[in-house]
């Protein structure tokens, strides 16, 4: 006879959407125009392993994002740039509007 339980997978996408020790920063993005250019972005942003939330303002041109500070923001600005935008990083220690 086999003693083998059922293994259960465990859910990584959805503990990352509840995890409270989520990254949470803003950055400038370049090169949106109107609200489907935001729409674009925000599912870039979006469909980045890691990445739990992301929201797009037009009129600030800035994302916010929460995310898993194990991925490494260049990530992001890859997948924002495959949308046709630019993300840019911000400088390690500055925070300046
Ligand atoms: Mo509408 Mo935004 O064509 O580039 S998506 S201006």
């Amino acid at each position: 006879m086999t003693a083998e339980a059922p293994s259960s997978s465990p859910s990584a996408a959805s503990e990352a959407a509840t995890n409270p020790n989520l990254a949470h920063l803003r950055f400038d993005v370049r090169g949106m125009t109107c609200a489907s250019c935001v729409r674009r972005v925000e599912r870039a942003l979006g469909g980045v392993d890691g990445v739990a939330h992301a929201s797009v303002n037009l009129a600030t041109e800035q994302a916010t994002v929460d995310f898993d500070p194990a991925l490494d923001v260049t990530t992001l600005r890859a997948a924002v740039d495959r949308a046709g935008y630019e993300l840019r990083l911000p400088d390690a220690g500055v925070d300046e509007a």
